[in-house]
């Protein structure tokens, strides 16, 4: 007999008719977000499930479905499951690193630059009428070129960030939980390690590319941004709740630092409306790892992870080998 599976939010209609080659699919291609206690109706004599970041495997969701043997996550970012909840229950959990490291580098210049250069606060300028003369002063914004970079969060995506730097000429200083092996430093990334004050004191354009946990809830707050330059670029695609979003954005509103690129927020999608009242950021709906051929290659790469998972093997993204086998 098949394993049952929930394919908890929509995604690409070939991955789900490749998922019903193994499994009895209920999928929800109607992308209704469900509440934790409809997610766990849902999950009942469910084997597998298909999630994203909007799905909140809790501790209790966990203990709500006892059928329940693997979490494969659309997402590089995984603190939406309760993983050490998950490993006592002995349910796999997978995530999808690597396929999305290009894509969401790529995006994190487009929003560094966006920012920078004021381009989103110059097209609503533009688009309102107001310009109607050239002016030596009009919308100026930083340079990138000759900058010092400084990236919180050196893992493969602040890798591949930094690599995209060099055209640019600019110094890369970053800071991680662990330095790089110095040949890491030394080669492509030309990236030397910092104390996360001396990144936040130096840098011209700080870029965080660190994953969300409770410890780093808040790693930048109020003190973090009184240290860095009144002139600097901050941008997050990292996760909501790295920032303080409400000391963010007091920060901005005094001009306190210059800007900032946000792709991620605390509460998302309902963000601190504040946000919106303010010229100085430019605000992306968690669109990082989203071009096309990036996002079909996480869903692929979650639904591997799912059908190996239930058949019998490793799955090749596995967070928690520590997971009591569950037949
Ligand atoms: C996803 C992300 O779009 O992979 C992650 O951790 O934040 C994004 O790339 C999102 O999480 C989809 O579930």
């Amino acid at each position: 007999m098949k394993h049952k599976i929930l394919v908890a939010r929509a995604t690409f209609p070939d991955v789900v008719a490749r998922l019903e080659q193994h499994f009895d699919v209920e999928s929800n291609q109607g992308d209704q977000v469900f509440s934790p206690a409809e997610l766990a109706e849902r999950l009942q004599g469910k084997d597998g499930l298909f999630a994203t970041l909007s799905e909140r495997i809790s501790a209790e969701v966990i203990a709500a479905a006892p059928a329940l043997k693997a979490v494969c996550n659309m997402a590089v970012g995984y603190d939406n499951i309760d993983l050490a909840a998950a490993s006592r229950a002995g349910i796999k959990v997978t995530n999808t690193p690597d396929v999305l490291n290009e894509t969401t580098a790529d995006f994190a210049w487009a929003l560094l630059m966006a920012t920078a250069r004021r381009i989103t606060e110059a097209e609503h300028w533009l688009r309102a009428g107001q310009w109607k003369k050239w002016r030596y002063d009009v919308l100026l914004g930083a340079d990138l070129h000759g900058a010092t970079l400084g990236i919180l969060g050196m893992g493969r995506i602040g890798q591949a960030i930094a690599r995209r730097s060099s055209g640019f000429g600019m110094k890369v200083i970053y800071h991680n939980r662990s330095r790089l092996p110095e040949e890491l430093e030394s080669g492509a990334n030309h990236a030397g390690y910092v104390s996360k004050e001396d990144l936040l004191r130096t840098a011209d354009h700080v870029v965080l590319t660190l994953p969300y946990s409770p410890q780093l809830h808040h790693t930048i707050g109020a003190a973090e941004i009184a240290l860095m330059k009144p002139s600097a670029t901050l941008v997050n695609i990292a996760r909501g709740g790295i920032v303080d979003d409400a000391a963010l954005i007091a920060a901005l509103r005094e001009h306190r630092i210059a800007s900032a690129g946000l792709d991620v927020f605390e509460n998302e999608p309902a963000l601190n409306p504040d946000f919106l009242t303010l010229s100085n950021v430019v605000l992306t709906p968690h669109i990082a790892s989203a071009s096309e051929p990036t996002r079909r290659a996480m869903a692929n790469c979650a639904a591997d992870n799912l059908i190996a998972a239930l058949g019998g093997r490793q799955p090749p993204n596995l967070l928690n080998p520590e997971a009591n086998r569950k037949e």
